[in-house]
């Protein structure tokens, strides 16, 4: 366990001091994105809200909300506040309509990531000199290249190894003696397999950050006994700047800090968009403070979190603290009346011994009822009933489960795809 900070005078702003930072920048940005984007303009104009008028924090609610269908249509640069000859670099997520997602960034945007970033290594207790492997892909995801500046901006020794190859990664790792590993949460857990299968132990590797992906508990405590390391959560979309540009958890383990000189989040009913209270569950809408090219305003972001604590923690930051991603507005799976989300499964099948960390969820719709049916690896001696009776215990009805032997079912390099919705047994997505 070890807390260092980057940037120790922003990371402990008192929460006074973050208001009034978050209160100067949000007027900023608002002014900033009326006066140099036609989007943001009209938006603004149909909301009634004048940017020179704009008071802040106070008419924050007032501000229009925005989502991946405004980056949609827009495609690919209809809201970028800045002359094109500003523009340094890009990042794209695809998704599920295969309509693309575009970040642009200029210099300032890459700095103010790489600082997000950079925090998130130091919160993990990562320091200057140490060897860094970064497994998510570096091209258009924008995982690979926010690990990468941020390393960059942290003095760090950068295996930029990205994705696959997995044997060779373990090499690598032992050979170069690295310190951090990032990944995402699935690659994570196939590097811990191969390194179990290859019988190799990395000795130097202490520090594992991980994310883009649902991450229970139990997958974390799974990371951290396997390959002997203390795994951190980061998170980041996007459409926010890209990994760490959100937080991540620090050496307490006790939620997400959420960069709030950088960004103002809000929690609220994903119906209603009315504020939930802290502790309740509700649709994380994002404000970025800081960037340039394309800021968001009150981005509704689909993940479903709540606040857990707004104090200041042991390692001495007041930013807030968010619960792990419980899922997306759209992931909500309601079966025989229970209302559930692929993480809640996740964290069930994992508090099984000798479950390994590969599964996958069918959702079924047999002539209009839903059946769920799960595969999942595990070690010899761990039953099918097994997992029916502890996800029976956990979710309040019994799926159909089968146990299937290490290293069977299907892996990617990338994000896992974990969920599988079919009709009368004929995948539909
Ligand atoms: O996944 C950024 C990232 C890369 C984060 C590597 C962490 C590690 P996108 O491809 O735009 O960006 O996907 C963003 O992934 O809205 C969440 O639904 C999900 N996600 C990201 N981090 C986490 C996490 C990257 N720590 C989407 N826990 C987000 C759960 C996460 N879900």
């Amino acid at each position: 366990m070890s807390n260092n900070f980057f940037n120790p005078v922003e990371e402990c702003y008192s929460v006074d001091e973050l208001r009034a930072v978050q209160d100067q920048r949000l007027r900023q940005v608002v002014r900033h994105t009326d006066l140099n984007s036609r989007y943001f303009h009209e938006r603004y104009q149909a909301a009634g809200i004048d940017s020179a008028g704009f008071r802040g924090l106070d008419d924050l609610h007032a501000l229009p909300f925005m989502s991946k269908i405004d980056f949609r249509e827009q495609y690919p640069d209809g809201m970028c506040c800045v002359p094109k000859d500003r523009i340094v670099e890009m990042h794209m997520s695809s998704g599920s309509t295969g309509t693309p997602v575009v970040m642009l960034y200029t210099q300032h945007d890459v700095d103010q990531w790489a600082e997000c970033m950079a925090r998130c290594y130091c919160m993990a207790g990562a320091k200057p000199g140490d060897v860094v492997q970064i497994t998510p892909g570096l091209g258009l995801f924008n995982g690979g290249f926010g690990c990468f500046h941020g390393a960059r901006a942290n003095g760090m020794f950068i295996i930029p190894a990205g994705p696959g190859n997995t044997q060779r990664q373990i090499h690598l790792a032992r050979d170069f003696k690295t310190r951090v590993l990032v990944g995402v949460v699935s690659y994570g857990t196939r590097i811990m397999e191969m390194m179990q299968e290859m019988k190799v132990s990395l000795p130097d590797l202490e520090i594992g950050i991980f994310g883009a992906e649902a991450f229970s508990d139990a997958m974390k405590a799974k990371l951290r006994d396997g390959m002997g390391i203390d795994a951190y959560d980061i998170y980041g979309m996007t459409e926010t700047g890209g990994i760490g540009t959100l937080g991540q958890d620090c050496c307490a383990h006790n939620g997400t800090h959420v960069w709030e000189d950088h960004y103002i989040v809000e929690v609220l009913d994903a119906t209603t968009h009315q504020p939930v209270a802290d502790g309740q569950l509700g649709e994380l809408i994002v404000t970025s403070l800081t960037r340039e090219a394309l800021p968001v305003i009150r981005f509704r972001t689909g993940d479903l979190t709540s606040v857990l604590s707004r104090e200041k923690c042991v390692c001495g930051r007041s930013h807030v603290r968010l619960a792990p991603i419980s899922g997306r507005v759209d992931d909500m799976l309601i079966i025989k009346g229970v209302n559930f989300f692929p993480s809640q499964v996740e964290q069930s099948l994992m508090k099984i011994p000798g479950v390994l960390p590969q599964y996958q969820i069918f959702v079924n719709d047999v002539n209009g009822v839903k059946e769920l049916y799960i595969k999942v690896e595990a070690e010899k001696g761990v039953t099918g009933h097994q997992i029916v009776k502890q996800l029976r215990e956990d979710l309040g009805f019994s799926p159909d489960g089968d146990v299937f032997p290490a290293g069977t079912l299907p892996r990617q390099d990338g994000k896992a795809k974990r969920v599988f919705y079919m009709k009368n047994g004929v995948e539909i997505q």
